[in-house]
């Protein structure tokens, strides 16, 4: 899979080159480049805000610098990218988003800061690929930098090979719709805390039903919106 970011703190994303993304980097699974939009202006100042029209509080991104920037990476590419923009006022990430977006060959994060983007630049990416702004939650981070790290992180362990033991992918919180539930390792006492004697029984079928009845009782205590659904 390929990715470009786009954002004007490129070294946020330094972390991606540590541990399991940064082995699929070097092994080739994911190809991420991640580039600095100031490098697309023109002007002494390498200015990528202005003041915005009608008024009001904070600044936001000026578009060309935005327009130069995806000709560049998302401009005539074959297959048409998918051009994420990572935006509280966009849809909500989900592990089905991170599943849907993981299948895509060419994933562009534009990352906005200040009080957004100029809006016709969505609407010019549309001409170069499927956009799509997303959100993580419903709070308000300073740029969409930690989020796009945490989408990446969400996408890219669901690429094929990234994750070394598939099968840790299936028994995950999400995945099922419930939440994960608890594990437990040696000792079989810990400060006075003893381990749910079921699991030590070696009785495959008493393990797995409490499994599950753990999965539904705690996500019934933590989220039951998710049991609504
Ligand atoms: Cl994707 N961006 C920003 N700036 N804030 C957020 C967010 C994204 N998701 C939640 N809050």
């Amino acid at each position: 899979m390929r990715i470009d970011v786009v954002s004007i703190f490129p070294t946020i994303f330094d972390a991606l080159e540590v541990s399991l993304l940064g082995k699929a980097r070097q092994s080739g699974l994911l190809d991420v480049r991640v580039h600095d939009l100031r490098d697309y202006t023109h002007d002494r100042h390498r200015t990528v805000d202005d003041t915005p029209y009608g008024g009001g509080a904070g600044m936001v991104m000026k578009p060309e610098p935005w327009g130069l920037a995806l000709d560049d990476i998302a401009g005539g590419v074959d297959p048409r990218p998918v051009i994420v923009f990572p935006s509280p006022a966009g849809e909500r990430f989900t592990q089905a988003t991170a599943r849907e977006l993981s299948q895509a060959p060419h994933l562009v994060f534009g990352c906005g800061r200040y009080e957004g983007i100029d809006e016709r630049v969505f609407d010019y990416a549309s001409e170069l690929g499927e956009v799509r702004l997303i959100s993580l939650g419903d709070y308000v981070l300073n740029g969409g930098e930690v989020a796009v790290m945490a989408m990446i992180e969400a996408i890219g362990r669901l690429v094929p090979g990234v994750v070394g033991n598939p099968e840790s992918l299936v028994e995950e919180s999400h995945e099922d719709g419930l939440l994960e539930y608890p594990s437990f390792t040696k000792p079989a006492v810990w400060r006075e805390r003893e381990v749910p004697p079921v699991l030590l029984s070696g009785n495959h079928g008493a393990v797995a039903s409490w499994r599950r009845e753990q999965q539904i009782e705690r996500t019934r205590e933590r989220r039951p919106d998710l049991l609504a659904d």
